[in-house]
């Protein structure tokens, strides 16, 4: 959605995350810098401040979201601040103030100011044991056992009751695992997925937290950042669900993905040692039906296995040779 003087400036919340760091250099490069608000209650690098205008925010303070909300005339928010499963299940609380107490005020002050869109990413962390592990439908069962996914269950009724309540436009996916070569890893399960990259190309070893046999949901950033602006970009007359689209791209297991790698790097050696994030991994899905948005606002995934670890260690290697 282009901001217009109408439409107002986009506002990202989380921009120095896993995903708002590359959805915010998308979003500018499509829409001008100057047109995309960047914040974070973290400290800004300078790829962001050197691009468009930035702010310290903490989104659970709604009289500061309120103000800059204001100041800059924001249309459209992409809030994508959140605390991840691992680091929620460490700080429960913390999950739930930021997780919920963040996306409340959004909802609200987007109620209060006439915000046109909001993007909210739920997670397959929403779905839990007694969920269909395969294919995992559209609508299912819905009762995670860890505090991220609460709130990722909780996130998406909230965003329906204010999408039929207030008539807000809200969308978002089910995001699966993400991997991406532009952020380390940062308090996720499925960031081992991350991890294991920068240890095949510093060290030629990684220990990974969950068992070789862990198969999981996963999509490469540039498929997630082409997804979540395709849905942002739908006509929403064609939508029939609102921030809660399942999403299917990539599924493998660890070994499967140490294997892949091996094949680029022969000397790459894994060993698996199961931690706390075993028991959160194995509450999760392995495949998913993702047919309501291909059916609703015409996704199809393009990376395979292969094209995306040839493409993260060549990012990667890159990054890491320049930082
Ligand atoms: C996590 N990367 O591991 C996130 C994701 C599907 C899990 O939401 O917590």
């Amino acid at each position: 959605m282009t901001p217009t003087p109408d439409t107002g400036r986009i506002l990202v919340t989380g921009a120095c995350g896993q995903i708002g760091t590359e959805l915010t250099a998308a979003l500018r490069a499509r829409h001008g810098g100057e047109n995309v608000v960047a914040t974070d209650v973290a400290p800004m690098p300078r790829a962001l401040t050197d691009c468009g205008p930035t702010e310290r925010l903490d989104v659970t303070d709604r009289d500061a979201l309120l103000a800059l909300v204001r100041k800059h005339r924001i249309g459209v928010i992409y809030h994508m601040a959140a605390i991840l499963s691992a680091t929620g299940e460490e700080k429960p609380r913390l999950a739930w103030a930021v997780n919920i107490g963040g996306l409340y005020n959004v909802l609200e002050v987007a109620v209060e100011t006439g915000v046109e869109r909001i993007y909210h990413p739920s997670s397959i962390a929403a779905f839990g044991p007694e969920t269909p592990k395969d294919m995992t439908p559209q609508e299912t069962v819905l009762r995670p056992t860890t505090m991220y996914g609460v709130t990722k269950v909780t996130g998406e009724m909230l965003g329906a009751y204010y999408h039929r309540r207030f008539g807000l436009d809200i969308r978002g996916i089910r995001y699966p695992g993400v991997i991406s070569s532009e952020t380390p890893p940062g308090g996720g399960t499925t960031d081992y997925a991350v991890a294991i990259f920068y240890e095949a190309i510093r060290s030629g070893r990684y220990t990974c937290f969950v068992r070789e046999d862990t198969v999981l949901p996963m999509i490469y950033m540039p498929d997630t950042i082409r997804a979540t602006l395709q849905l942002m970009d739908a006509d929403a007359s064609k939508l029939r669900h609102a921030a809660e689209y399942n999403l299917a791209s990539l599924t493998f297991s660890a070994g499967e993905l140490a294997a892949e790698i091996k094949k680029r790097l022969p000397h790459f050696e894994v060993e698996y040692k199961p931690d706390f994030r075993q028991q959160i991994a194995d509450t999760w899905p392995k495949t998913i039906d993702d047919s309501a948005a291909r059916a609703e606002w015409g996704w199809q995934p393009q990376y395979n296995l292969g094209a995306m670890v040839d493409d993260m260690l060549e990012k990667l290697t890159a990054r890491l040779r320049r930082d």
